[in-house]
């Protein structure tokens, strides 16, 4: 008979997990000894690095990433990743070592309590009661993380179940795609259809079930305006079509107030909605309709207005284009483009990005991580491909980077370009190690400013006030340390040294950073200024 080891291997090979992505420590060895030669270890220094790596990978092929942690010492270290999974709707199935069984009761030295630590982050946490089970366990955790809402797993696995005897597992085939009520979608079809002007929202989760090209088509069959959800985790409407119209502001009147002109607002895909900064008033103007297509019960029970309904982001946009009324094209103005950015010195953010604009190729992936330039990213970097745009989804620094190695480590294809601060860029900055070791060609752009802005800029958003420790980051060598790493690394300092750097950049094969000292970040929260009435902490 097989054992424990042998029969894992077996079901991971075939669910398509073939690739690794871990720290070891003691308590995983007897799993990963004389791994077989058709599976990959990539190595993460850092566990939020390995995971993060992983959730990049799963985001890139559409596929369930398999993650091995060390016990509770590396479950912690990885928890923000299983946050960011979480709220992303990343399928990961997550391994971690237990001590052994036979002393675990007596707490020795690496026991762990990992399973209750990381519970409210996954969909499903759990330590098989029998070393047999483990097997059949990964299996059942791989088709849970892939029914929507998407997300991670996580099993706690004792270093002795390995060597157990085992039957094999049969692998069975479980279907996910949930559909809406269609007596619910032909409620929606008749508002629209008595509607006079509709506005649609598109969120994450249109790219999670395929849907980018049934929403742009039900997008210009209604000939509806299209806003992206707030604080946008991924991109899923191009960017310059005419009907787009930009992104949401996260706080409740002036979101309301963005989409005041339309008597019915239909969200695709997001939570309705995303806040920040708390600025009361209603979550839609009153009288004007509200209707909420999600993936996510969660999502569809904790809305504050409207009517919410749950089934596949991609079908219901079908459904709804097939029997709605087709709508004229709007007479309106399009929206008006900014002004192109001056290239001033210090270099500003948005002319960081609007060369970047230029120069990147059409289908590059963007993953960014910077916090206070990402008003200045949303105006003047654009794509018009689908699965070209990442971002942290619920604020954990520490995403982009290993999110980046691991997108480009899937979708080889497609240069990925990662702007991140140069505050970030610290929280995971051992990733830059795996792009040189693993080939990753993701071109780094560190927007270094020195200090926290986005902080700052909400400190003088709230009336906080600037007596606040903690703000500033002087003294630190990015190109050094990315050379360190192995990385070819160059810092900017002038704005017409910024092209020709990218340039560069593009027509080299390996991994790259440039570091660029940019201006301070404005006095803005998320796009918004004082004009919104924003909240007093003082
Ligand atoms: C793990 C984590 N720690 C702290 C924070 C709080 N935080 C939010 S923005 C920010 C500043 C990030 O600095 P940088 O990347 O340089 O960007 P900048 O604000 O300068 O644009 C910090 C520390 C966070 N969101 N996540």
């Amino acid at each position: 008979m097989s054992t424990v080891r042998e029969v894992t291997y077996d079901v991971l090979r075939k669910l398509g997990m073939n690739v690794i992505f871990g720290n070891p420590g003691s308590t995983e060895l007897p799993f990963l000894r004389d791994m077989p030669s058709d599976f990959e270890y990539v190595l993460g220094l850092h566990e939020r690095v390995a995971a993060g790596m992983g959730l990049g990978y799963a985001m890139a092929t559409g596929k369930v990433a398999f993650v091995n942690l060390h016990s509770i010492a590396s479950s912690g270290n990885g928890l923000s990743t299983l946050v960011d999974a979480w709220y992303g709707h990343v399928p990961l199935v997550v391994t971690t070592g237990q001590q052994d069984r036979r002393q675990v009761l007596s707490e020795p030295f690496l026991v762990s309590r990992a399973v209750e630590t990381v519970r409210p982050y996954v969909k499903w946490a759990y330590e098989p009661l029998r070393a047999e089970d483990v097997p059949a366990s990964i299996v059942q955790g791989y088709h849970l993380a892939v029914q929507p809402p998407m997300g991670p797993v996580f099993l706690s696995i004792p270093m002795d179940d390995w060597m157990h005897e085992c039957h094999a597992v049969d692998v069975r085939d479980v279907r996910r795609t949930v559909l809406a009520d269609p007596a619910a979608l032909d409620d929606i079809v008749r508002a629209l259809d008595a509607s006079r002007k509709a506005a649609i929202v598109t969120g994450a989760q249109v790219e999670e079930d395929g849907g980018w090209h049934e929403t742009l088509a039900l997008a210009e069959h209604l000939n509806a305006h299209v806003y992206q959800q707030p604080i946008a985790p991924r991109w899923t409407f191009p960017r310059t079509h005419r009907l787009f119209r930009g992104g949401l502001l996260p706080a409740q009147q002036p979101l309301a107030d963005q989409l005041a002109e339309y008597d019915l607002v239909l969200v695709l895909g997001a939570p309705m909605f995303l806040y920040y900064a708390y600025v009361p008033g209603n979550a839609i103007k009153p009288g004007t309709k509200l209707f909420h297509i999600t993936n996510s019960p969660q999502h569809a029970a904790a809305a504050l207005a409207g009517t919410s309904l749950v089934g596949n982001l991609a079908a219901a946009a079908r459904y709804i284009r097939s029997h709605a009324k087709a709508r004229d094209r709007d007479s309106g103005a399009r929206r008006v483009e900014p002004e192109p950015p001056a290239p001033d010195f210090p270099i500003t953010a948005s002319f960081l990005f609007s060369v970047l604009n230029k120069v990147k190729p059409h289908d590059a992936v963007i993953c960014e991580e910077c916090p206070s330039s990402k008003g200045d990213l949303d105006r003047f970097l654009f794509s018009d491909e689908p699965n070209s745009f990442y971002s942290v989804p619920n604020g954990i620094l520490g995403f982009g980077l290993p999110a980046a190695v691991g997108l480009q480590l899937g979708n080889p294809n497609r240069r990925v370009v990662c702007p991140v601060g140069d505050g970030s860029i610290q929280y995971s900055i051992q990733a830059l190690w795996n792009a040189v070791q693993y080939k990753a060609n993701v071109i780094f752009i560190v927007l270094r400013n020195g200090d926290y802005s986005a902080l700052k800029s909400f400190c003088d958003f709230t009336h906080v006030g600037r007596n606040v420790h903690g703000m500033d980051l002087p003294g630190i060598d990015i190109v050094k340390i990315a050379q360190g790493y192995g990385m070819s690394a160059k810092e900017i300092d002038r704005p017409e040294e910024l092209e020709p750097a990218l340039r560069d950049a593009y027509a080299l094969p390996g991994p790259q950073l440039l570091c660029v000292n940019v201006a301070k970040g404005r006095q803005k929260c998320m796009g918004m200024d004082q004009s919104v009435n924003p909240p007093r902490y003082r």
